[in-house]
This record gives structure tokens, C-alpha cells and sequence, in this order.
């Protein structure tokens, strides 16, 4: 349990509560609330636009809203925890200045989708895709302007929790890119323009799928970096090569679908159901990378899909333990096949496992041998 303390930067603010504790006799609450402390993992402190934020359509003045990498690291600023040693306002008799803690208000909206809401909705069901962030809706009772809006991640499916950060440069929205499925938690805190925080964190919800028949993700860890939710560390890629293809990581070049090559024509010449789609490309670390298919053409037995994995980028940690997983989404989630336990060094490519596709439905054939080489390998 933590230690309640009134530091140095809070106190101008409670002496008069301290005051009135000691003297006046109200009932206040020094202790602290742990509350706020679950506020962590990706928190984001975004300056507050003039006024508040609008939730309709277009919602954020971009010339308001930093770039993301100019967002200050949660570590740089522990407003939450301060505020929370002062007395609540209520406590403050007549005569005082009013301070009450600004509520918050969080809401989502789906950039991928026709929304026309005029209240965000705090709960959604998405499809793979970015998703932003809105906060306008938050309110001070005093008057006080919202000086800060803060997103924490609290839950999320995987290893390493998604980065909130800009979805848009002209638009200015703030929010996050969903490709794994499963169910996910953020919570929003807003600070006035004194610096207290809201008193209760306004929590927001996601259900993430996709209707898929085939998803190909790629995470990867590495243990030499101390922190791999952060913006330095391993770019690894993730390729997958049509059946009966020879030639990888050839841009423009319709054999391997990977980032310079997002959705190559496969398949019916023409359908754009039965190709590949590269979703996203991540690299920072952690991934995930990830295909679709919505629906695959099917493959003979003896040839499917490879997948393979390339370790690019040799300027940071090593070695990395990639993982992949492939699963079928046509409305229930269900894993087909899953490989790991191999170690890249920089430039080395692993052929991870062959896709099937036959009547008889999905098979993800691996090997117990991996199949790593120096770089691409040649046909
Ligand atoms: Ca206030
Ligand atoms: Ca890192
Ligand atoms: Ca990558
Ligand atoms: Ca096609």
C-alpha cells in the first residue's frame, strides 16, 4: 500500500483544505485513492483543445492536437497520483473557491465504418481497423476548461498492448489500430485547468473480430528489449507466398503478399474475395502483423500458402522469438494452427508453415525442423 503524502507540487493547492481540516472541522479524505493508479501501461497526456473537443463529425481541430511523437511519456508527469492526495471540493465551505473534479466522458467511433452518431457509443463490436478515441463530451461543473485528456489501455488480447497515438494527420484523431481479436478495456481521465483529475476514470469497451476466413498473424518477442511496448524496437515482416510461387519479397510482383505488395490479385482474376490482404505493417516491436483472406481459393494437397517470417531490421535488439498464428474468423474465432520456439538473428528468414485450403477445410502443416536461412531464399 502506498504511503498517503502531500508533495511539494500539490500543497499550495491543499493548504486551504489543510486548514480547513485542522480548523474547521470537515470531513475530508487524505488517503489516496488507488483508483487512478490502474491508469497505466499506453497512457497518452494529450494538451486540451480550446474548449472541448466536439464528438459529431469531424471531431478534432487537428491544428490542436500534437503530433504523436511529441505526446510526453506518462513517466514525465504524475499529475493523477497528486491530485489525488487533495481533499475532495465538497469539502470546502462557503465563501471558498470551488474546485470539483472534472468528469469524464469517453466514447468511440470506427473509422472504417459509416458512424453518424451524435452521443460515441462507449461500447462496440469492430471489425479489424482503426478505431478513435473521443473525449469531448467530458465536463467540468465549476466552469473549468478540460486541460488534459489521458487514455490508458487497461485491457487487451496479446502480449503487449496496442500504442494510442495519431490515426490521422488531417484530421487530428487520436486513437488506436485493433487487429487482434478479442476484448479490450481503456480508460479515459481528464484534468482541469487546475490540474485535478477527474474522480472516476470513464471507461470504454471493444469487441474486436473480423469475418475472415483466413487471418495470418505475426508477433514476436524480444527479451533484450526492456520495453517493447515503446516506439524502439524490431521491425520483422511477415510474408506469404500463393501457391505454386517462388519468387519472396519482390515488390509489385504478385507471388509474395507482404508490406510493398498489400493485396496482389490471387485467386479469380478480378475477385478481390479471394486475395490476400496485407492489414498492417508494424515496426516497433511486439507486432502483431497481419493477412486476411475472406475467402480463400481452394489449394491441392500438395500445394498451399507459405508463410515465412524475416527478421529486417538489424539496427536494435536480437535475437527475436517470432510466433505465428493462423485463424479462421467467419464469426467464432478458431485457431487452425500456431508455430514459435525459433530464434532470428538480423536478415534471417524462417519459413514458419504451409497453408492448406482443400474441401476438407483449413490445415496449417509446420515443421519440427526450422526452415531458417540467411536472407530470402532463392527458387
Ligand atoms: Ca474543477
Ligand atoms: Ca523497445
Ligand atoms: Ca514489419
Ligand atoms: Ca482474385
Amino acid at each position: 500500500m502506498r504511503t498517503p503524502h502531500i508533495d511539494t507540487k500539490g500543497l499550495s493547492v491543499a493548504m486551504p483544505f489543510l486548514a480547513l481540516l485542522l480548523f474547521g472541522g470537515c470531513d475530508s479524505h487524505l488517503a489516496p485513492t488507488t483508483e487512478r493508479d490502474t491508469v497505466q501501461d499506453q497512457c497518452v497526456e494529450l494538451d486540451a483543445c480550446d474548449g472541448h473537443q466536439d464528438d459529431t463529425l469531424p471531431s478534432v481541430d487537428a491544428s490542436d492536437v500534437p503530433l504523436a511523437e511529441e505526446l510526453p511519456d506518462q513517466d514525465d508527469t504524475t499529475p493523477l497520483e497528486d491530485s489525488s492526495d487533495v481533499p475532495p471540493a465538497q469539502d470546502l465551505t462557503e465563501g471558498d473557491v470551488l474546485n470539483t473534479c472534472p468528469v469524464a466522458i469517453g466514447g468511440l467511433r470506427y473509422l472504417y465504418g459509416a458512424v453518424d452518431v451524435n452521443e460515441a457509443p462507449t461500447h462496440m463490436d469492430v471489425e479489424f481497423g482503426p478505431v478513435e478515441l473521443l473525449g469531448g463530451r467530458s465536463y467540468d461543473e465549476d466552469g473549468d476548461s478540460i486541460a488534459e485528456y489521458r487514455w490508458g489501455v487497461t485491457q487487451y488480447p496479446g502480449r503487449v498492448p496496442p500504442s494510442i497515438g495519431l490515426l490521422s494527420a488531417s484530421s487530428g484523431a487520436i486513437g488506436l489500430e485493433i487487429y487482434m481479436a478479442g476484448s479490450y478495456e481503456l480508460e479515459l481521465t481528464v484534468v482541469d485547468e487546475h490540474g485535478l483529475a477527474s474522480c472516476t476514470p470513464s471507461r470504454v469497451t471493444l469487441e474486436s473480430t473480423t469475418t475472415a476466413a483466413v487471418v495470418v498473424e505475426l508477433t514476436w518477442q524480444t527479451p533484450s528489449d526492456p520495453d517493447e511496448s515503446d516506439d524502439d524496437g524490431n521491425d520483422v515482416d511477415l510474408h506469404m507466398l500463393r501457391p505454386g510461387g517462388l519468387v519472396w519479397n519482390r515488390q509489385g510482383f504478385p507471388m509474395d503478399c507482404f508490406f510493398a505488395n498489400r493485396s496482389p490479385d490471387w485467386g479469380v482474376q478480378g475477385v478481390t474475395s479471394d486475395n490476400p490482404w496485407y492489414r498492417v505493417d508494424d515496426v516497433d516491436g511486439a507486432g502483431p502483423e497481419v493477412i486476411t483472406i475472406q475467402q480463400p481459393a481452394l489449394t491441392t494437397t500438395e500445394e498451399g500458402y507459405l508463410i515465412g517470417v524475416f527478421f529486417n531490421d538489424p539496427k536494435h535488439f536480437s535475437p527475436v522469438f517470432p510466433t505465428v498464428k493462423v485463424y479462421s474468423s467467419e464469426g467464432t474465432v478458431e485457431i487452425v494452427g500456431e508455430k514459435g520456439g525459433v530464434a532470428l538473428q538480423p536478415r534471417e528468414f524462417w519459413i514458419a508453415g504451409e497453408l492448406f485450403w482443400t474441401e476438407n477445410g483449413p490445415l496449417f502443416v509446420t515443421s519440427d525442423v526450422p526452415q531458417i536461412t540467411d536472407g530470402f531464399p532463392s527458387p
